[in-house]
């Protein structure tokens, strides 16, 4: 078996070891060997970066809108084949690993467009005989770093919007998953992408993500993953003053009231909390449900849960694959247990037999929201069942918590659906739907602990891939 190897300044390069990816669904099938790189394979980055950027930010914009596009062809033509390279190095099924990436190749194909959508503003000057004008520049090379959830479109949407807007690119992906973010590199560079522009530094987070947040000459990073290592990076990055984009936990509300659909409030709580094996920041991990339909709400979604086939991600009967390594499941089962000592009534959340780390989703009824498995996020199928009297109360406990990500509400009420868009502390609501799964041209991100910075996704991203400048200009 070849290993894959890191792509710096147009070259294949090899790393200081070798990483082998396993599958999730039978740890015994080796998906490939990937290359680790070090602090200097980023060293060697930044200097490829920074040789190529000057022809790449005054290149037309047409160039970058083609290396942007065509990627975004060929990954929308291998999307079953990427799909496939995805849910066996990661776990979700084959049907949301092929729908992830088509997310992927729109990515591409919407900021291809952005790239030839770049504006600047005229503005009166107060002085006589000045014109003022306010243009976007790029911010320069851009560090991305990325977690093993989504693989192929958390990436993407970083690095499409940072090569749309004229930036480089040096790109960690996370170590469980670095498949995906092979492709991505080959297809860039078959895509005609300059040497240097893009580069994959595949490698740990403690020696390859430590240097690109510490190199001095990366001008910003953009971060998905968890809170505790987001909150680090952060001040490191800041402490340098790079900008920073950090994308991090969630404990995402959905409320359910008295006047909901029943159908419509358990498809979505079931896709929000169990969905990709409830592996997403905008999971649906607490339940807060109003009296009146408390009982017929957990009857129903319990046969739903119950029903759900958990098993090899690659079988298409499968609509839950596995965890995605045996730590986050000894965590997901740690906070099961919890889930009993605190007094809760648990259904399912046992391991299941087989190879690969199967957990049936579990449901924490008769949780409150001062719960641990109520504050902590756990990432995984597990979610909180919370019994409130009315909406007031509901939207109190939505609003408790140190996250603000995404928060849904299930209602046929157009006040309280109102109320809610309005009053909810979250970047993105849901009414009627799943808190999680979300268009790939508008903003995303979220509020208080979930996130810091400017939002990604849509014509928002250049908040964050561009700096603005003012021109005074005397004629
Ligand atoms: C989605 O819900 O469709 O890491 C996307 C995550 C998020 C992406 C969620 N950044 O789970």
């Amino acid at each position: 078996m070849n290993d894959h190897k890191n792509l710096i300044g147009g070259e294949w390069v090899e790393g200081v070891d070798v990483g082998v990816n396993l599958n999730p669904s039978n740890p015994q099938d080796i998906v490939g060997r990937y290359v680790r790189g070090g602090a200097s394979s980023v060293d060697e980055a930044v200097l490829a970066a920074d040789a190529a950027l000057d022809d790449w930010v005054y290149a037309s914009p047409q160039v970058r809108h083609d290396v942007l596009e065509k990627t975004g062809a060929e990954l929308m033509a291998r999307k079953d084949e990427i799909g496939h390279l995805l849910s066996r190095e990661e776990g979700k099924t084959l049907a949301e690993g092929i729908g992830e990436a088509v997310r992927a190749a729109q990515v591409f194909k919407f900021f291809a467009g952005e790239a030839l959508r770049v504006t600047g503003e005229t503005v009166a000057s107060v002085r006589a005989n000045v014109d003022v004008m306010v243009e976007r520049e790029p911010v320069g090379i851009i560090g991305i770093v990325t977690p093993w959830n989504f693989p192929i479109a958390i990436p993407a949407w970083k690095i499409a919007p940072a090569l749309a807007y004229g930036n480089a690119v040096i790109f960690k992906p996370a170590d469980l998953t670095p498949g995906c973010a092979w492709v991505i590199a080959k297809t860039l560079k078959e895509a005609g992408c300059p040497d240097g522009v893009f580069n994959l530094v595949m490698g740990r987070g403690s020696t390859v993500g430590e240097r690109i947040v510490g190199h001095p000459r990366i001008n910003a990073i953009s971060f998905t993953g968890s809170v505790p290592i987001g909150r680090s990076l952060a001040l490191k990055a800041t402490e340098q003053g790079k900008k920073i984009q950090m994308e991090m936990g969630g404990k995402n509300p959905m409320v359910v009231l008295d006047d909901a659909d029943l159908d419509v409030a358990v498809n979505a709580s079931l896709n929000g909390a169990f969905f990709s094996t409830g592996q997403r920041c905008t999971a649906s991990s607490r339940l807060i449900v109003s009296d009146g339909i408390h009982d017929a709400f957990v009857h129903k979604l319990s046969a739903a849960m119950a029903a759900l086939t958990v098993g090899d991600a690659l079988d298409p009967q499968s609509q839950i694959g596995p965890v995605v390594d045996q730590s986050q499941l000894d965590s997901n089962l740690g906070y099961v247990k919890l889930a009993q000592e605190e007094g809760c009534e648990v259904s399912g959340g046992e391991r299941l037999d087989g190879a690969g780390f199967f957990q049936r989703p579990a449901l924490f009824v008769g949780a409150t929201n001062e719960m641990r498995i109520s504050k902590e996020e756990i990432f995984g199928p597990c979610a909180s069942v919370i019994r409130v009297r009315d909406y007031e109360e509901a939207l109190t406990v939505a609003n408790d918590t140190e996250f603000g990500l995404s928060a849904g509400i299930c209602t046929s009420s157009l006040k309280y659906s109102s109320h809610f868009r309005k009053r909810a502390e979250a970047g993105m609501v849901m009414i009627n739907l799943p808190t999680a799964g979300v268009d790939y041209h508008v903003p995303f991100g979220g509020r208080k602990g979930s996130s810091f910075g400017p939002r990604e996704q849509g014509s928002h991203a250049k908040e964050f891939y561009t700096t603005v400048k003012t021109s005074y200009v005397a004629p």
